[in-house]
Protein backbone atom coordinates (compact mmCIF):
# COMPACT_ATOMS: atom_id res chain seq x y z
CA UNK A 1 0.00 0.00 0.00
CA UNK A 2 1.09 3.26 -1.07
CA UNK A 3 1.24 6.31 1.88
CA UNK A 4 -1.47 8.25 -0.63
CA UNK A 5 -3.68 5.58 0.04
CA UNK A 6 -3.36 5.29 3.43
CA UNK A 7 -6.04 6.35 6.20
CA UNK A 8 -3.56 8.62 8.81
CA UNK A 9 -3.81 5.99 11.24
CA UNK A 10 -2.19 3.64 9.20
CA UNK A 11 0.61 5.91 8.21
CA UNK A 12 1.43 6.69 11.78
CA UNK A 13 1.59 2.50 12.54
CA UNK A 14 3.66 2.15 9.22
CA UNK A 15 6.20 4.78 10.44
CA UNK A 16 6.31 2.75 14.14
CA UNK A 17 6.82 -0.45 12.50
CA UNK A 18 9.18 1.07 10.27
CA UNK A 19 11.27 2.39 13.16
CA UNK A 20 11.57 -0.97 14.83
CA UNK A 21 12.70 -2.69 11.66
CA UNK A 22 14.54 -0.22 10.25
CA UNK A 23 15.65 2.11 13.36
CA UNK A 24 13.96 5.44 10.94
CA UNK A 25 11.16 6.56 9.45
CA UNK A 26 10.55 7.42 6.09
CA UNK A 27 10.76 10.64 5.11
CA UNK A 28 7.14 11.72 3.96
CA UNK A 29 6.17 9.85 7.21
CA UNK A 30 7.82 11.58 9.21
CA UNK A 31 6.45 14.98 7.72
CA UNK A 32 3.37 13.63 8.01
CA UNK A 33 3.75 12.79 11.64
CA UNK A 34 5.54 16.39 12.27
CA UNK A 35 2.42 18.41 10.53
CA UNK A 36 -0.05 17.07 12.91
CA UNK A 37 -2.01 19.84 14.97
CA UNK A 38 -3.12 19.77 18.51
CA UNK A 39 -6.70 19.00 16.73
CA UNK A 40 -4.99 15.51 15.48
CA UNK A 41 -4.05 15.05 19.32
CA UNK A 42 -5.43 11.27 19.12
CA UNK A 43 -2.78 10.34 16.08
CA UNK A 44 -0.34 12.06 18.02
CA UNK A 45 -1.29 10.20 20.67
CA UNK A 46 -0.10 7.25 18.77
CA UNK A 47 3.03 8.33 18.43
CA UNK A 48 3.53 9.59 22.05
CA UNK A 49 2.58 6.13 23.26
CA UNK A 50 5.04 4.50 21.00
CA UNK A 51 8.12 6.94 22.01
CA UNK A 52 7.19 5.75 25.87
CA UNK A 53 7.37 2.26 24.55
CA UNK A 54 10.68 2.69 23.48
CA UNK A 55 11.49 4.72 25.95
CA UNK A 56 10.78 2.22 28.75
CA UNK A 57 12.25 -0.87 26.34
CA UNK A 58 16.24 0.40 27.12
CA UNK A 59 15.45 2.70 30.20
CA UNK A 60 12.76 1.41 32.49
CA UNK A 61 10.97 4.33 34.26
CA UNK A 62 14.23 6.31 35.08
CA UNK A 63 14.71 9.79 34.11
CA UNK A 64 17.87 11.58 34.11
CA UNK A 65 18.11 15.16 36.15
CA UNK A 66 20.32 17.72 34.81
CA UNK A 67 21.84 20.59 36.95
CA UNK A 68 21.93 23.80 34.78
CA UNK A 69 24.41 26.56 35.65
CA UNK A 70 24.57 29.24 33.11
CA UNK A 71 27.99 30.98 34.42
CA UNK A 72 28.62 33.67 32.10
CA UNK A 73 25.80 35.65 30.03
CA UNK A 74 28.33 37.47 28.20
CA UNK A 75 28.71 36.37 24.44
CA UNK A 76 30.43 37.94 21.38
CA UNK A 77 27.89 36.57 18.70
CA UNK A 78 24.40 37.65 17.54
CA UNK A 79 22.11 34.73 17.61
CA UNK A 80 18.33 36.30 16.45
CA UNK A 81 16.82 33.94 18.78
CA UNK A 82 18.38 34.56 21.58
CA UNK A 83 18.11 37.07 24.94
CA UNK A 84 21.61 37.34 25.24
CA UNK A 85 23.04 38.18 21.55
CA UNK A 86 25.87 40.84 21.42
CA UNK A 87 23.88 43.62 20.28
CA UNK A 88 21.16 43.37 22.82
CA UNK A 89 22.27 46.45 25.15
CA UNK A 90 19.04 46.16 27.18
CA UNK A 91 20.39 43.14 28.74
CA UNK A 92 22.36 43.42 32.32
CA UNK A 93 24.97 40.77 31.63
CA UNK A 94 26.67 38.70 34.46
CA UNK A 95 29.85 36.75 34.89
CA UNK A 96 29.98 34.60 38.12
CA UNK A 97 33.20 34.01 39.63
CA UNK A 98 34.64 30.01 40.41
CA UNK A 99 33.72 30.71 43.83
CA UNK A 100 30.46 31.13 43.28
CA UNK A 101 30.20 28.88 40.50
CA UNK A 102 31.32 25.77 42.40
CA UNK A 103 29.06 27.11 45.29
CA UNK A 104 26.53 26.70 42.76
CA UNK A 105 27.12 23.74 41.56
CA UNK A 106 27.69 22.08 44.72
CA UNK A 107 24.25 22.70 45.93
CA UNK A 108 22.89 21.47 42.90
CA UNK A 109 25.12 18.23 43.47
CA UNK A 110 23.75 17.77 46.49
CA UNK A 111 20.07 17.87 45.89
CA UNK A 112 20.66 15.28 43.42
CA UNK A 113 21.35 15.75 40.35
CA UNK A 114 22.85 13.48 38.18
CA UNK A 115 25.23 15.81 35.78
CA UNK A 116 26.56 19.44 36.41
CA UNK A 117 25.81 21.56 32.86
CA UNK A 118 27.80 24.31 32.61
CA UNK A 119 26.89 26.70 30.05
CA UNK A 120 28.00 29.99 29.15
CA UNK A 121 28.05 32.38 26.21
CA UNK A 122 31.34 32.50 24.07
CA UNK A 123 32.63 34.58 26.71
CA UNK A 124 35.82 35.63 25.73
CA UNK A 125 37.01 35.70 29.26
CA UNK A 126 36.25 32.35 30.12
CA UNK A 127 37.37 30.73 26.99
CA UNK A 128 41.00 31.90 26.92
CA UNK A 129 44.02 32.44 29.07
CA UNK A 130 43.57 33.25 32.65
CA UNK A 131 40.18 32.24 32.68
CA UNK A 132 39.79 29.18 30.54
CA UNK A 133 42.05 27.45 33.14
CA UNK A 134 39.82 28.89 35.73
CA UNK A 135 37.15 27.14 33.64
CA UNK A 136 38.98 23.69 33.73
CA UNK A 137 39.91 24.31 37.16
CA UNK A 138 36.05 24.43 38.23
CA UNK A 139 35.57 21.44 35.80
CA UNK A 140 37.94 19.46 37.79
CA UNK A 141 36.81 19.96 41.04
CA UNK A 142 33.16 19.08 39.82
CA UNK A 143 33.82 15.93 38.45
CA UNK A 144 36.40 14.88 40.62
CA UNK A 145 34.95 16.32 44.57
CA UNK A 146 31.71 16.61 43.78
CA UNK A 147 31.57 12.97 42.07
CA UNK A 148 29.47 14.89 39.35
CA UNK A 149 29.52 14.13 35.56
CA UNK A 150 30.06 17.43 33.92
CA UNK A 151 28.54 18.88 30.60
CA UNK A 152 30.08 22.28 29.16
CA UNK A 153 27.92 23.88 26.60
CA UNK A 154 30.56 27.04 25.79
CA UNK A 155 29.78 27.36 22.07
CA UNK A 156 32.25 26.29 19.61
CA UNK A 157 35.66 25.24 20.77
CA UNK A 158 38.80 24.10 18.80
CA UNK A 159 40.74 20.57 19.10
CA UNK A 160 42.94 21.70 21.90
CA UNK A 161 40.51 23.11 23.91
CA UNK A 162 38.33 20.86 23.98
CA UNK A 163 41.23 18.15 24.39
CA UNK A 164 41.98 20.51 27.86
CA UNK A 165 38.24 20.31 29.11
CA UNK A 166 38.15 16.46 28.28
CA UNK A 167 41.43 15.68 30.30
CA UNK A 168 40.18 18.37 33.11
CA UNK A 169 36.98 15.97 33.56
CA UNK A 170 34.07 16.87 31.61
CA UNK A 171 32.13 14.25 29.77
CA UNK A 172 29.69 16.21 27.87
CA UNK A 173 29.96 18.61 25.15
CA UNK A 174 26.40 20.01 23.97
CA UNK A 175 26.17 22.48 20.85
CA UNK A 176 23.07 22.75 18.99
CA UNK A 177 23.10 23.08 15.36
CA UNK A 178 19.26 24.46 16.04
CA UNK A 179 18.69 23.62 12.02
CA UNK A 180 20.19 21.32 9.40
CA UNK A 181 18.91 24.16 7.10
CA UNK A 182 22.38 26.42 6.44
CA UNK A 183 19.72 29.36 4.64
CA UNK A 184 18.16 29.39 8.16
CA UNK A 185 20.98 28.83 9.94
CA UNK A 186 22.64 31.62 8.79
CA UNK A 187 19.36 33.67 9.73
CA UNK A 188 19.44 31.90 13.22
CA UNK A 189 23.27 32.12 14.03
CA UNK A 190 24.39 35.45 11.87
CA UNK A 191 28.28 34.80 10.78
CA UNK A 192 28.58 31.67 12.48
CA UNK A 193 30.08 28.49 9.77
CA UNK A 194 27.72 25.76 9.81
CA UNK A 195 30.35 23.14 9.13
CA UNK A 196 32.51 24.20 11.86
CA UNK A 197 30.01 23.98 14.60
CA UNK A 198 29.19 20.28 13.07
CA UNK A 199 32.54 19.63 12.90
CA UNK A 200 33.28 20.74 16.31
CA UNK A 201 30.96 17.65 17.24
CA UNK A 202 32.76 15.05 15.79
CA UNK A 203 36.07 16.73 17.31
CA UNK A 204 34.42 15.94 20.58
CA UNK A 205 33.51 12.77 19.92
CA UNK A 206 36.95 11.91 18.86
CA UNK A 207 38.42 13.07 22.17
CA UNK A 208 36.14 10.78 23.94
CA UNK A 209 33.29 13.67 24.50
CA UNK A 210 29.38 12.31 24.70
CA UNK A 211 27.96 15.36 22.40
CA UNK A 212 24.62 16.29 22.50
CA UNK A 213 22.70 18.33 19.65
CA UNK A 214 19.76 20.02 19.25
CA UNK A 215 16.67 21.37 16.84
CA UNK A 216 14.96 24.74 17.56
CA UNK A 217 11.24 24.51 16.85
CA UNK A 218 9.08 27.63 15.53
CA UNK A 219 11.72 30.02 13.61
CA UNK A 220 9.91 29.01 10.41
CA UNK A 221 11.65 25.82 9.35
CA UNK A 222 9.42 24.16 6.67
CA UNK A 223 8.05 20.39 7.30
CA UNK A 224 10.90 19.60 4.29
CA UNK A 225 13.47 21.26 6.68
CA UNK A 226 12.33 20.28 10.13
CA UNK A 227 12.06 16.49 8.43
CA UNK A 228 16.05 17.18 6.87
CA UNK A 229 16.76 18.49 10.55
CA UNK A 230 15.52 15.25 12.35
CA UNK A 231 17.16 13.03 10.31
CA UNK A 232 20.39 14.41 10.04
CA UNK A 233 20.46 15.25 13.83
CA UNK A 234 19.58 11.58 14.56
CA UNK A 235 22.70 9.81 11.97
CA UNK A 236 24.88 12.02 14.02
CA UNK A 237 26.18 9.61 16.77
CA UNK A 238 24.89 12.31 19.31
CA UNK A 239 24.24 10.43 22.61
CA UNK A 240 21.90 13.31 24.03
CA UNK A 241 19.37 14.97 21.54
CA UNK A 242 17.08 17.82 21.83
CA UNK A 243 14.16 19.67 20.49
CA UNK A 244 13.44 23.42 21.80
CA UNK A 245 10.58 25.83 21.32
CA UNK A 246 11.61 28.78 20.68
CA UNK A 247 10.46 31.47 23.14
CA UNK A 248 10.29 34.80 21.56
CA UNK A 249 12.91 37.75 22.48
CA UNK A 250 12.32 41.34 22.59
CA UNK A 251 14.16 42.50 19.40
CA UNK A 252 15.09 39.65 18.11
CA UNK A 253 13.62 36.82 15.91
CA UNK A 254 10.00 36.78 13.97
CA UNK A 255 8.09 34.09 15.58
CA UNK A 256 6.66 31.79 12.93
CA UNK A 257 2.99 32.42 12.94
CA UNK A 258 2.24 28.83 11.39
CA UNK A 259 2.85 26.56 14.11
CA UNK A 260 2.87 26.33 17.47
CA UNK A 261 6.24 25.32 18.79
CA UNK A 262 5.67 23.62 21.83
CA UNK A 263 3.50 21.15 20.29
CA UNK A 264 5.99 20.75 17.37
CA UNK A 265 8.49 20.48 20.07
CA UNK A 266 6.44 17.34 20.97
CA UNK A 267 6.29 16.26 17.93
CA UNK A 268 10.27 16.26 17.13
CA UNK A 269 10.83 14.93 20.80
CA UNK A 270 8.83 11.46 20.04
CA UNK A 271 10.08 11.60 16.43
CA UNK A 272 13.21 11.55 17.70
CA UNK A 273 12.62 8.54 20.62
CA UNK A 274 11.51 6.25 17.71
CA UNK A 275 14.39 6.97 15.46
CA UNK A 276 16.91 7.16 18.56
CA UNK A 277 15.71 4.87 21.19
CA UNK A 278 19.33 5.10 23.27
CA UNK A 279 19.27 8.53 23.00
CA UNK A 280 19.23 10.62 26.03
CA UNK A 281 16.06 13.48 25.06
CA UNK A 282 15.97 16.56 26.99
CA UNK A 283 12.46 17.93 28.66
CA UNK A 284 13.69 21.23 29.54
CA UNK A 285 12.32 23.34 32.01
CA UNK A 286 13.28 25.96 30.25
CA UNK A 287 10.87 26.79 27.93
CA UNK A 288 7.29 26.31 29.95
CA UNK A 289 8.88 25.39 33.21
CA UNK A 290 7.51 22.77 35.39
CA UNK A 291 3.96 23.31 33.45
CA UNK A 292 5.62 22.18 30.32
CA UNK A 293 6.87 19.35 31.83
CA UNK A 294 4.27 16.43 31.94
CA UNK A 295 3.99 16.52 28.15
CA UNK A 296 7.61 15.83 27.50
CA UNK A 297 7.82 13.18 29.28
CA UNK A 298 4.80 11.89 27.77
CA UNK A 299 6.18 12.64 24.14
CA UNK A 300 9.13 9.90 25.14
CA UNK A 301 11.91 12.63 26.97
CA UNK A 302 14.27 10.83 29.75
CA UNK A 303 16.17 13.75 30.94
CA UNK A 304 14.84 16.84 32.68
CA UNK A 305 17.11 19.83 31.99
CA UNK A 306 17.70 23.41 33.25
CA UNK A 307 17.25 22.45 37.35
CA UNK A 308 18.22 25.75 38.76
CA UNK A 309 18.56 26.42 42.34
CA UNK A 310 17.06 29.83 43.22
CA UNK A 311 17.21 33.28 44.42
CA UNK A 312 21.33 32.54 43.62
CA UNK A 313 20.70 34.85 40.69
CA UNK A 314 21.65 32.33 38.09
CA UNK A 315 19.47 32.65 34.77
CA UNK A 316 18.40 30.13 32.15
CA UNK A 317 18.82 30.43 28.16
CA UNK A 318 15.33 30.42 26.56
CA UNK A 319 13.29 31.75 29.58
CA UNK A 320 15.18 34.10 32.06
CA UNK A 321 13.79 33.29 34.95
CA UNK A 322 10.72 31.16 34.60
CA UNK A 323 10.15 29.03 37.53
CA UNK A 324 13.40 29.96 39.09
CA UNK A 325 12.94 31.75 42.31
CA UNK A 326 9.89 30.26 42.95
CA UNK A 327 12.01 26.82 43.50
CA UNK A 328 9.86 25.17 40.77
CA UNK A 329 13.11 24.06 39.18
CA UNK A 330 14.37 21.54 41.86
CA UNK A 331 14.79 18.12 41.96
CA UNK A 332 12.06 17.88 44.55
CA UNK A 333 9.38 19.52 42.67
CA UNK A 334 10.64 17.90 39.90
CA UNK A 335 10.34 14.18 41.06
CA UNK A 336 6.95 14.96 42.24
CA UNK A 337 6.04 15.16 38.95
CA UNK A 338 7.83 12.81 37.53
CA UNK A 339 5.72 10.22 40.02
CA UNK A 340 2.70 11.75 38.86
CA UNK A 341 4.12 9.77 35.63
CA UNK A 342 4.43 6.75 37.22
CA UNK A 343 8.70 7.98 36.49
CA UNK A 344 11.08 8.19 38.75
CA UNK A 345 15.06 9.64 38.71
CA UNK A 346 17.83 7.27 38.36
CA UNK A 347 19.72 6.52 41.28
CA UNK A 348 23.23 7.63 40.63
CA UNK A 349 25.11 3.80 39.86
CA UNK A 350 22.16 2.98 37.31
CA UNK A 351 22.41 6.64 35.45
CA UNK A 352 25.75 5.42 34.86
CA UNK A 353 25.02 2.03 33.69
CA UNK A 354 22.37 3.61 31.30
CA UNK A 355 24.88 4.73 28.99
CA UNK A 356 25.18 1.09 28.22
CA UNK A 357 22.60 1.34 25.99
CA UNK A 358 24.53 3.53 23.84
CA UNK A 359 27.33 1.34 23.15
CA UNK A 360 24.69 -1.43 22.13
CA UNK A 361 23.54 1.24 19.30
CA UNK A 362 26.03 0.48 17.02
CA UNK A 363 24.84 -3.56 16.85
CA UNK A 364 21.07 -2.98 17.26
CA UNK A 365 21.66 -0.93 14.19
CA UNK A 366 23.51 -2.93 12.22
CA UNK A 367 21.82 -5.97 13.06
CA UNK A 368 17.98 -4.94 13.21
CA UNK A 369 15.89 -7.57 14.42
CA UNK A 370 17.01 -11.08 13.73
CA UNK A 371 20.77 -11.11 14.19
CA UNK A 372 21.91 -13.53 16.30
CA UNK A 373 24.68 -11.31 17.87
CA UNK A 374 22.38 -9.22 19.26
CA UNK A 375 22.11 -10.08 23.04
CA UNK A 376 19.18 -13.16 23.24
CA UNK A 377 16.78 -10.28 25.38
CA UNK A 378 17.65 -7.62 22.81
CA UNK A 379 16.34 -9.86 19.92
CA UNK A 380 13.19 -11.30 21.93
CA UNK A 381 12.46 -8.16 22.73
CA UNK A 382 12.44 -6.75 19.53
CA UNK A 383 10.23 -9.36 18.06
CA UNK A 384 7.90 -8.72 21.13
CA UNK A 385 7.31 -5.04 21.02
CA UNK A 386 7.11 -5.54 17.27
CA UNK A 387 4.54 -7.85 17.76
CA UNK A 388 2.82 -6.07 20.06
CA UNK A 389 2.49 -3.07 17.81
CA UNK A 390 1.45 -5.49 14.93
CA UNK A 391 -1.26 -6.86 17.10
CA UNK A 392 -2.72 -3.38 18.23
CA UNK A 393 -2.96 -2.20 15.31
CA UNK A 394 -3.90 -4.93 13.14
CA UNK A 395 -7.02 -5.10 14.92
CA UNK A 396 -7.64 -1.02 15.23
CA UNK A 397 -11.18 -0.46 14.03
CA UNK A 398 -11.32 2.64 16.26
CA UNK A 399 -9.43 5.09 18.82
CA UNK A 400 -11.68 3.62 21.19
CA UNK A 401 -10.22 -0.06 20.61
CA UNK A 402 -6.91 1.75 20.55
CA UNK A 403 -7.06 3.22 23.88
CA UNK A 404 -8.28 -0.16 25.05
CA UNK A 405 -4.49 -1.62 23.98
CA UNK A 406 -2.99 1.11 25.73
CA UNK A 407 -4.34 -0.15 28.77
CA UNK A 408 -3.73 -4.18 27.99
CA UNK A 409 -0.10 -2.93 26.85
CA UNK A 410 0.47 -1.71 30.00
CA UNK A 411 0.15 -4.76 31.39
CA UNK A 412 2.37 -6.45 28.59
CA UNK A 413 5.30 -3.83 29.46
CA UNK A 414 5.38 -5.11 33.19
CA UNK A 415 5.98 -7.93 31.69
CA UNK A 416 9.18 -6.82 29.38
CA UNK A 417 10.22 -5.42 32.77
CA UNK A 418 11.12 -8.52 34.24
CA UNK A 419 11.97 -9.93 30.82
CA UNK A 420 14.50 -7.39 29.77
CA UNK A 421 16.16 -6.96 32.69
CA UNK A 422 16.23 -10.31 34.53
CA UNK A 423 19.29 -11.09 33.26
CA UNK A 424 20.78 -8.57 31.31
CA UNK A 425 23.18 -6.40 33.65
CA UNK A 426 21.40 -3.37 33.52
CA UNK A 427 19.47 -3.83 36.82
CA UNK A 428 19.57 -1.09 39.24
CA UNK A 429 18.64 -1.77 42.64
C1 LIG B 1 18.39 23.69 29.00
N1 LIG B 1 18.81 26.03 29.33
O1 LIG B 1 18.73 22.53 29.09
C2 LIG B 1 19.43 24.78 29.08
C3 LIG B 1 20.32 24.88 27.90
C4 LIG B 1 22.56 23.97 27.37
N2 LIG B 1 23.25 22.74 27.38
C5 LIG B 1 21.20 23.68 27.82
C6 LIG B 1 19.60 25.22 26.62
O2 LIG B 1 17.23 23.96 28.85
FE1 LIG C 1 25.59 33.67 22.35
FE2 LIG C 1 24.67 31.23 22.65
FE3 LIG C 1 23.02 33.31 22.67
FE4 LIG C 1 24.16 32.61 20.40
S1 LIG C 1 22.70 31.34 21.59
S2 LIG C 1 23.99 34.68 21.20
S3 LIG C 1 26.15 31.87 21.10
S4 LIG C 1 24.59 32.87 24.17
Amino acid sequence: MDQVSMTPQERIEKAIIDSYDYGSIDPEDLAFILSLTPKDAKLAEMVFYAARIKRHSLFKNKIALYGFVYLSTHCHNNCSFCNYRASNHALKRYRKSPSEILEVASELTESGVHLVDLTLGEDEHYLNGKGFEQLLKIIDTISSRYRAPVMISPGVLDLSRLKEAKAAGASWYALYQETFNRTLFRELRPDQNFSKRLHAKRLARDVGFHTEDGILVGVGASTADLVYSVLSMTQGDNLQMRAMAYVPVPGGLAPDPNVDPSWQELLVIACVRLISPHAFIPASLDVDGLAGLGRRLNAGANVVTSIVPPSKGFCGVASMDLDIDNSNRSVKTVTETLREFDLEPFNHESYSNSYHVYYRREAIEANKFFSRDLPPNEVKMRRKFRTVFKNAFSGLKSFDFYYETMISAKQILSEFESEIYDDDNQDDN
